[in-house]
């Protein structure tokens, strides 16, 4: 071999095809990656190839072989030491490594520890990439060319990387769309992006938000306390308390949108157990409720909820601020003695949950690992609703009382499919599959709302609890107008996109007896204080831009995350204001231009605490501002 001659950059050749296999070879064998098709195969198999095509190249720049060769061996220890960290990581957090739990470690416990025990000397195998690199450093003869193309040489090897990277990123827009701005999960973001560029990702996300960490030092409070004071509402005084000591139950209601209740489609009835309930003598429906999510959809509607602040406009919160201080609603319940927690069948680290729960303060997180999936139980996202709510109520049953628990439904979620056996209604007619199966899958979750209330009753939870649901977001976007426009018999214009924005909200109160159906315009933004207030829980020194929806100073203006907004006259999309009664634009179209002023001031507050963390220089208890002294060091 030693007197073969191999062609120029044969070493570089063998290094990277050497660590890109090794690369894919430990995606199949170390971590559990779902693939569905094989288009998705292609993506991993790929996937780490273009860095380490940029990485090795490096190699390129330096003129005599030993250092090229120095360099190739830096950039093979460095991949196998992110590659083999991710490894050691995996096996025991099933999650890939992302910065911040390198710098959270008080958060999660000892992950050195933990990390060090997952070790075994066979792993040496992570490293074969590396060995036949030396391998080849030292009996692979390169032949000697003329200095002079070098230049050349590199420009057409860059090229060639970069569209390699290119074509990947095509394939995983193709696969995912919006993987970067929507960032969903590590794992999805592993698989389309692969390992190395979804660290290089991570590092940029992450240094951008900390950067604008850094630069703020609490002053920008004042305003925002200011802001927040002046538009409290009073808990109403018939309300406050009303479901004090009992558990709390919230139930997110994947995709529903308020036009299914209350309607049929082709004569049958969508929703019939929800609908019962807005009639409910126990229960307090809520028509005219908006969504304000954004691209972080289920994880938006859980972060308005918890913390009474708008999502960011860019990601998802939950991905890029998971490390700041909040004010969580689980938080407040958990100083009041309620042990806290989130059931949903679905992996831990979508959403980046697992991290965000930490910092919302919840104490338990039950996600796929604690449900038992039998045969059949599976469909389109996971577990199916029915079987999920009935091992939820069980985990209820062994919970310390009094318990804050959230249940995160899933059947209901785009591309809305279902088994034969679960389809209670027929299709629709349309020509968007999406809505045609929408409301079967819609069906389907009602009966499993049936189903969680007879469990709770079965097992004794049903008295002593308050049940509070709400929709997340849209199920249908404006991508299906033409179908909506044919089922709602009208057409869609932006001012009734921005109606059927409208989620179902409903607090059931066992023994209540006194239910009605309140008119009261409102939205997520809402939830946190409506909810503390019910359970006898004061929220007038907390920093959060919603109101109690029972009380008399509530205000009606809802602002979406995307600047529309609905008053209780007005509602503002595309640029239009239109008659909330009409839905034709009004006469005086300056007449929204006070609200839309306050939307962006809103949501510019919000996006300040975010974006600044401002919440670490903010005493909780007594509302102020934390001294100087106080605060923690940066
Ligand atoms: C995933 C579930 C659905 O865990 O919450 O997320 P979505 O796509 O609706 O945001
Ligand atoms: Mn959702």
């Amino acid at each position: 071999m030693k007197n073969k001659e191999w062609p120029k950059h044969s070493v570089l050749a063998i290094a990277v095809i050497a660590t890109w296999l090794t690369t894919y070879v430990v995606y199949k064998t170390a971590f559990s990656i779902t693939i569905d098709n094989a288009l998705q195969e292609f993506i991993l198999f790929l996937n780490p190839l273009s860095l380490l095509l940029f990485a090795y190249g490096g190699a390129l720049f330096f003129k005599s072989k030993k250092a090229q060769n120095r360099y190739i061996l830096v950039i093979a220890v460095l991949t196998s030491v992110i590659l083999y960290g991710n490894v050691a990581f995996y096996r025991f957090f099933t999650d890939f490594i992302t910065l911040p739990v390198l710098f959270q470690t008080d958060n999660f416990g000892d992950i050195g520890n933990s990390a060090a025990a997952s070790i075994f000397w066979t792993d040496i195998v992570y490293f074969a990439d590396i060995i036949i690199i030396l391998l080849a450093m030292r009996f692979v003869n390169e032949k000697q060319t003329a200095a002079k193309s070098a230049a050349t040489h590199r420009k057409a090897y860059f090229v060639l990387s970069a569209a390699v990277l290119f074509f990947n990123l095509g394939l995983a827009e193709a696969e995912r769309p919006q993987l970067l701005t929507r960032s969903f999960d590590r794992e999805m973001l592993v698989k389309n992006l692969g390992m190395y560029n979804y660290h290089l990702y991570d590092v940029y996300i992450q240094s951008k938000s900390q950067a604008q960490r850094a630069l703020a030092d609490g002053s920008e409070l004042t305003e925002v306390t200011n802001y927040v004071r002046s538009n409290q509402a009073e808990p109403s005084e018939e309300m406050f308390g009303a479901a004090e000591g009992r558990n709390l139950i919230v139930v997110t209601l994947e995709s529903l949108q308020t036009f299914v209740l209350n309607n049929e489609m082709n004569g049958e009835t969508i929703t019939p157990f929800m609908n019962e309930l807005t009639q409910d003598e126990d229960t307090i429906y809520f028509p005219n409720f908006y969504h304000q999510t954004g691209l972080g959809k289920t994880s938006d509607s859980e972060f308005l909820l918890e913390t009474g602040m708008y999502p960011l406009s860019g990601g998802a919160v939950f991905f890029t601020h998971s490390g700041n201080t909040f004010n969580s609603m689980a938080e407040k319940m958990g100083n009041e003695g309620y042990a806290t927690n989130v059931q949903h069948a679905n992996t831990k680290s979508f959403w980046n949950r697992d991290m965000m729960y930490e910092s919302l303060e919840i104490d338990k997180f039950y996600d796929i690992q604690s449900f038992t999936v039998g045969e059949g139980e599976a469909v389109n996202w996971g577990m199916k609703d029915i079987p999920f709510f009935e091992q939820s109520v069980g985990h209820m049953s062994g919970m310390q009382q009094p318990f804050y628990t959230r249940l995160l439904s899933l059947t209901n979620h785009h591309p809305f499919t279902l088994d034969e056996e679960d389809k209670m209604i027929d299709e629709y007619d349309s020509n968007s599959g999406t809505l045609n199966r929408y409301f079967q899958t819609v069906r389907y979750l009602d009966e499993a709302v049936k189903t969680l209330f007879e469990d709770l009753k079965e097992q004794g939870l049903y008295e002593n609890s308050i049940i509070v649901m709400y929709g997340d977001h849209y199920g249908i976007s404006d991508n299906h107008n033409e179908a909506m426009a044919q089922y709602l018999d009208k057409e869609i214009t932006p001012y009734e996109s921005a109606q059927l924005q409208k989620v179902p909200f409903f607090v059931h109160i066992p023994g209540y007896e006194e239910g009605y159906v309140n008119e009261e315009i409102g939205g997520q933004v809402d939830m946190r204080s409506t909810i503390l207030h019910l359970m006898g829980m004061e929220t007038e020194k907390d920093i959060q831009f919603g109101g109690d929806l029972f009380s008399e100073e509530h205000e009606e203006f809802v602002i979406f995350r995307d600047g529309r907004f609905v008053t209780d006259e007005y509602v503002y999309a595309a640029n239009v204001c239109y008659d909330i009664e009409t839905g034709e634009p009004v006469e005086d179209q300056s007449a929204c231009d006070p609200y839309a002023e306050r939307a962006l001031e809103e949501l510019q507050y919000s996006e300040s605490i975010i974006n600044g963390d401002l919440l670490r220089f903010y005493e909780e208890e007594n509302g102020q501002l934390k001294t100087l002294d106080e605060q923690e060091q940066p």
